[in-house]
């Protein structure tokens, strides 16, 4: 196998696609060496003093992991200094972060979840960072929560890295997924997958079952008619997976297809899901896309989607197209 390090891999792409101007590519550089920082961090487990929670609480109400605190940091810091960004975005803070004045300002705006799967944290299961890019507004002078608000369709960029057996990052800048594995003793990343694409039909699935009885109807069809195999409406045998890690569980389904599935439920319907539009949802859409899969929020295209607020959280029906194209149109019916 010819080795493409990343830098390679961002250069030999603006010149046959011209989608990664020296800016987003420092930028997205940038991320991914904080990114390498994180999964070192996380790999010291307890020997770090790294587990366990941070005695805070983040804008959602959830206590945070002190890996959650450490991770956004880690991102903030690496960030700051480059000139490539107007402002950051993170599920941990409930303000957007401004560049401090100290520094120049550039034209592209970056979100992070900055540790995903937090409950995998202390029981050393896959966890990982997403992030998504913008661009900043025209003329804008002091950046506001208002200029976050753009659609999925409008990002320059999005990826996650993951931090499993290995650490992987997966990148797409509008043009195809390509995976990159971090080589630990060459601290580098080596492009390992070019153009994923996620098979158009499957026979597994990934959702929480225990929420099961707040599901909608919808939902409820989609998965009975699933767990009834063979012989039911479906006429095939589904398998099950759930990782509890978007992450993990997006990065299966990129590699052997599925469909992951968070759903709003009849609980609180002031609460559509547990996912952000932002952090999470956005970001994986434009993956799972770019792979020729699909994502929808059970009724329209998850990139869609015009945001009202910067931790707006959405249902989420993301992977093999065929099965996200049936469970969207049981909410139709
Ligand atoms: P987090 O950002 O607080 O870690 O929450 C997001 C995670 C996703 O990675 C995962 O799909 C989901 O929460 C799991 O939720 P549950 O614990 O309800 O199964
Ligand atoms: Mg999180």
């Amino acid at each position: 196998m010819k080795r493409v390090s990343l830098t390679q891999h961002l250069v030999e792409e603006q010149r046959l696609h011209n989608t990664i101007p020296a800016e987003l590519r420092l930028l997205i550089e940038v991320v991914a060496r904080a990114c390498k920082r994180i999964s070192y961090e996380v790999s010291k487990g307890a020997l770090g003093d790294i587990l366990g929670s941070a005695d805070t609480e983040n804008i959602q109400g959830e206590v945070q992991k002190k890996l959650d605190v450490i991770s956004n940091e880690i991102l903030l810091e690496a960030n700051e200094w480059g000139g490539h960004l107007a402002a950051m975005a993170s599920e941990e803070m409930e303000s957007i972060h401004p560049i401090p004045n100290r520094y120049p300002k550039g034209e592209y705006m970056l979100l992070f979840d900055p540790l995903d799967g937090s409950s995998n944290i202390d029981v050393n299961v896959s966890i990982g960072t997403i992030f998504s890019v913008l661009k900043a507004p025209e003329g804008m002078g002091e950046p506001t929560e208002e200029a976050f608000l753009q659609p999925g369709t409008a990002q320059v960029a999005a990826g996650y890295a993951v931090y499993g057996p290995q650490t992987m990052l997966v990148l797409t800048t509008g043009d195809g997924v390509h995976c990159f594995t971090l080589d630990r003793e060459m601290g580098s990343w080596v492009r390992t997958q070019s153009n994923m694409q996620i098979p158009t039909s499957t026979k597994e699935f990934a959702i929480n079952m225990s929420n099961k009885r707040h599901w909608h109807p919808p939902v409820q069809r989609y998965v009975d008619e699933m767990l009834a195999g063979k012989t039911g409406a479906r006429a095939k045998d589904f398998n099950m997976r759930w990782i509890a890690s978007m992450v993990a569980d997006v990065h299966r389904i990129l590699n052997r297809g599925g469909v992951f599935m968070y759903p709003a439920d009849m609980r609180d319907p002031s609460q559509p899901g547990k996912l952000r539009l932002m952090y999470e949802a956005n970001p994986m859409a434009m993956i799972v896309e770019q792979a020729g899969g699909a994502a929808t929020d059970g009724t329209q295209r998850i990139m869609e989607i015009q945001p009202s607020k910067l931790h707006q959280r959405v249902p989420v029906f993301l992977g093999s197209k065929e099965e996200v194209e049936l469970v969207t149109r049981y909410h139709a019916e």
